[in-house]
């Protein structure tokens, strides 16, 4: 039986609640600053988050959303930089700490590190958008932590291909079988089981009602010693949190 070695987690919506009050607001900023008169309200952004990746989610809304928009020549020009300064507006609002880390997060980083389990970030997003949330949120020091951060374009196809774990783990020189994935949606749990990994799903409010067939266990969060998470789906084994004994427990089951 393989042993439990490492911890690989997503970032958006597993890290931190990061989409409706942080990647949406800045992708509206960057289409007032281009003159656009595109605005991602909750209810559409929740329809476009089934495209992974920021620029993919840009072409598949004026692909699908917007016939009349005259599309630029240089179209791939026009939304890489639409992007970047999408991105730029992201980091202003992590760096003004408008993103906290979801409950439990930190509580686990740090259990896994002291019962010396590696950590690993297998993300869509863009790397600078995971290094200074890590520094907004944990501070500077907290980047270290992380054997990898596998991020954005690293990988030719995104979430729900498996190519980003399986950059990580070859990163880590680890099997999937001696790891543990931690994911918030269906796009992000189809990458983690394609690539061969047990995984925890910590659901919010654009994912409550995803597919999570196959998870090891559905929770609504980690939970905090205050705070007990709630189990929409699988078994806890009588735990009220997720910690290192319960991800053990749910690792050789
Ligand atoms: C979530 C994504 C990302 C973000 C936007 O990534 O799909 O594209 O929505 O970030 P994950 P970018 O859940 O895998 O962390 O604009 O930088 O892509
Ligand atoms: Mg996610």
């Amino acid at each position: 039986m393989p042993q439990l070695k490492a911890l690989i987690f997503d970032v958006d919506g597993t890290l931190s609640d990061t989409e409706r009050d942080g990647h949406r607001i800045a992708f509206n900023r960057a289409f007032a600053d281009a003159e656009l008169d595109w605005r991602w309200d909750v209810e559409t952004y929740g329809a476009l988050l089934k495209v992974t990746g920021g620029k993919e989610r840009i072409r598949y809304f004026i692909e699908s959303f917007q016939p009349a928009f005259e599309v630029p020549v240089d179209v791939d020009s026009f939304i890489k930089e639409l992007h970047q300064s999408k991105t730029s507006h992201y980091l202003a609002l992590l760096e003004s700490g408008a993103i906290p880390l979801r409950p439990g997060v930190e509580r686990l980083l740090k259990e896994a590190r002291s019962a010396r389990l590696r950590l690993g970030i297998a993300t869509t997003t863009t790397p600078e958008n995971v290094t200074t949330l890590l520094c907004a949120t944990l501070g500077a020091e907290s980047i270290g932590w992380f054997d990898v951060i596998a991020a954005g374009d690293v990988v030719a196809n995104k979430k729900p291909a498996p190519d980003i774990f399986q950059y990580a783990l070859n990163a880590m020189d680890l099997s999937a079988k001696e790891c543990m994935a931690f994911e918030d949606s269906e796009n992000g749990l189809l990458s983690s089981l394609h690539a061969g990994l047990k995984t925890i799903v910590t659901v919010n409010g654009y994912t409550r009602n995803d597919n999570f067939d196959q998870a090891a266990i559905v929770l609504d969060q980690l939970g905090e010693p205050d705070v007990a998470f709630s189990v929409i789906d699988g078994d806890p084994w009588g735990a009220s949190l997720v910690d290192v004994p319960l991800i053990r427990r749910l690792f050789v089951t």
